[in-house]
């Protein structure tokens, strides 16, 4: 009989003291960065909650099924211990919750894949296969480091030396080689995280500058719901018809941030002086065929419809885009209206933010410059 009693005397003392040791043990997963699980310790436990780092390796669609582009939604994404992992069985799915689709969907945010990402959340199955549910918490890097802006280019007569001393149509031909010669291609996926390093804020390194309303927002808001930012086409894409495959459609010689309602706004009109003022975007103005930006970026617009005009030329498989003096719209490779954009050119002579741009395009990205830019002297000898 005494054994009993001594035993349950044993566990009324221990009990408290064992109640914070549990207690303790449980914290540990959130309050601890020491307790941050790799994404193998988070397959081999599920159970409870924890915090997890891995790197983005697709969006999970089915048990066995991740799709690592031509993503298709904002709820769920593959994370690895690997940002090359490929097999499903080192993945962990995570479920995306409406509070962290802006920042961490991929169909979103395609430029997450292959960065780093910890969250919180319950350690349990998603999708039938090892996951992590309603997270508490998500943080990481939603864009690439930025390209520091590069330094002057001392100079691009070199980038020019065939062009040297020629006008008119021979110009013309020299820069159409120039500017087509060694180009990379971007996937339309690729242009969301380019434009953060282009577009990007000199004042605010999380932000990009809207062309047509001159607004900073976060890079994180690229998407496509009311106050999100996407991918305006200056160079309407119906004008040609050419679509969003790599060429005139994912150029970003020609492919600038803009808020999702003023791009819709804009649509694919030509551009002219005139019209009643845009709403939410302060110094433009719009009717029924046209669109004036604002001063700022009168000679910007003016330029990329320039480069555009004279990098396709017909001869690659795309449309000959060209210049014209109408604002008719339609579907032919036409823009407008050239008397307009070549008074833009003048008004408005290219600042530091759309060198840095060329410069960006032409050292990371594309390795191809819009000529008018370095020399806006030219728009008149080409298209005066
Ligand atoms: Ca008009
Ligand atoms: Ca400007
Ligand atoms: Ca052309």
């Amino acid at each position: 009989m005494p054994a009993p009693m001594r035993f349950r005397r044993t566990v009324a003392l221990a009990a408290p003291v064992f109640l914070a040791l549990v207690v303790t043990v449980l914290r540990i997963p959130a309050g601890s960065a020491a307790a941050t699980l790799t994404v193998a310790q988070a397959i081999a436990n599920q159970s409870g909650t924890g915090t997890v780092r891995g790197y983005v390796v697709g969006e999970p669609t089915a048990t066995a099924t991740v799709r690592t582009s031509g993503f298709t939604g904002d709820t769920a994404i593959a994370l690895a211990d690997s940002s090359a992992e490929t097999s499903t069985a080192k993945m962990l799915y995570v479920q995306v919750t409406s509070t962290y689709r802006a920042s961490f969907g991929l169909q979103t945010n395609p430029g997450l894949m292959g960065s780093a990402v910890t969250v919180t959340g319950t350690l349990a199955a998603y999708f039938t296969h090892p996951g992590l549910k309603s997270p508490t918490a998500m943080t990481g890097s939603t864009s690439p480091t930025p390209t520091p802006p590069p330094p002057p280019t001392g100079g691009t007569d070199a980038y020019y030396a065939a062009a040297a001393g020629k006008s008119g149509t021979a110009l013309r031909t020299s820069l159409h080689t120039i500017i087509s010669t060694g180009v990379t291609k971007l996937s339309y996926d690729a242009v969301w995280n380019a434009l953060k390093v282009t577009d990007q804020d000199p004042a605010n390194s999380a932000n990009v500058i809207l062309l047509y309303s001159g607004k900073s927002r976060a890079k994180t808001l690229n998407g496509g719901d009311t106050g999100d930012w996407n991918r305006e086409h200056v160079w309407a894409k119906s004008h040609g018809d050419f679509g969003t495959s790599a060429g005139p459609g994912t150029d970003l010689h020609h492919l600038r941030p803009e808020d999702v309602a003023v791009n819709s706004l804009r649509d694919n009109k030509d551009f002219d002086d005139g019209g009643t003022a845009v709403s939410g975007a302060t110094g433009n103005y719009t009717d029924a065929d046209s669109w004036e930006p604002r001063n700022a970026v009168k000679g910007d617009v003016a330029r990329m419809i320039f480069y555009m005009a004279i990098r396709y030329e017909g001869g690659d498989g795309y449309p000959n885009l060209e210049v014209d003096n109408a604002t008719s719209g339609g579907t032919a490779p036409r823009l407008g209206r050239l008397s307009t954009l070549l008074e833009w050119n003048a008004e408005d002579p290219p600042d530091a933010f759309e060198r840095n741009r060329n410069q960006v395009i032409y050292a990371t990205y594309q390795h191809n410059r819009n000529p008018f830019i370095d020399h806006p002297e030219w728009v008149a000898s080409v298209f005066g």
